[in-house]
C-alpha cells in the first residue's frame, strides 16, 4: 500500500515537473522576447528546485528500513528416526541470508536467543524461516515459513510442513 502510495506522488510529480518544463521552455521564450534574463533566472531556479524535489521523492520510494527478527521458538518440533530432534532456524529477506541459529539438541520445544538483522529491507521483501533438523549425514527440513513484511512489530505462528510450529516475531521501521 505504501509503495503504491510512492508511486502515485512519484508519478504525480513526474507529471509536475513536466508541466513545469514546457512552461519553462515556452516562459523562457516569453521572457527572453520581452523582458530580458531575470525572469528567465527564477523559472530556472524554480525548476532546478523542483527536479531536487523529485530527486529526493525518487530516493524516498527506495528507502531501505532496518528489518530484526527475534524471539525465534518452536512446538512439537517431529522426531527423526533416533528419536532426537535437533533444531535450527535459518533466516532469509529477499533471497540474502540472514545467518542462522544455534543447534538446539534434543528438544522438540527449542527457543533460539539469536537476533537477525538487516538494514536493507523494504516493505513487501519475502521475510522465509527455514527450520531444520541436524542429523549426522543430511539435515532434515522441517518446515518453511514466508511472508511479506508490514511496517511495525509482527508476531506470527507458523505451522511446518512435517509437523509442529514455529514461533518469531519481527519489527520493520
Ligand atoms: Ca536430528
Amino acid at each position: 500500500m505504501l509503495r503504491v502510495q510512492q508511486v502515485l506522488v512519484r508519478d504525480s510529480f513526474m507529471e509536475l515537473i513536466r508541466a513545469l518544463v514546457v512552461f519553462k521552455t515556452w516562459a523562457c521564450k516569453w521572457t527572453s522576447e520581452r523582458q530580458g534574463t531575470e525572469t528567465t533566472a527564477s523559472f530556472e531556479a524554480m525548476a532546478s528546485s523542483s527536479s531536487s524535489l523529485l530527486l529526493f521523492l525518487c530516493g524516498l520510494s527506495l528507502a531501505a528500513a532496518q528489518l530484526r527478527v527475534f524471539n525465534l521458538r518452536a512446538s512439537g518440533l517431529p522426531s527423526d528416526l533416533l528419536g532426537t530432534t535437533d533444531g535450527y532456524v535459518t533466516v532469509f529477506c529477499a533471497s540474502n541470508s540472514l545467518g542462522k541459529t544455534s543447534v538446539r539438541n534434543n528438544n522438540a520445544n527449542p527457543w533460539w536467543e539469536e537476533e537477525f538483522s538487516y538494514f536493507k529491507a523494504q516493505e513487501g521483501d519475502v521475510l522465509r524461516l527455514e527450520v531444520h533438523d541436524r542429523d549426522v549425514l543430511f539435515d532434515d527440513l522441517i518446515g518453511v515459513c514466508q511472508r511479506q513484511i508490514k511496517v511495525g512489530t509482527n508476531s506470527h505462528d507458523c505451522y511446518l510442513k512435517k509437523g509442529g510450529t514455529l514461533h518469531y516475531t519481527y519489527t520493520l521501521g
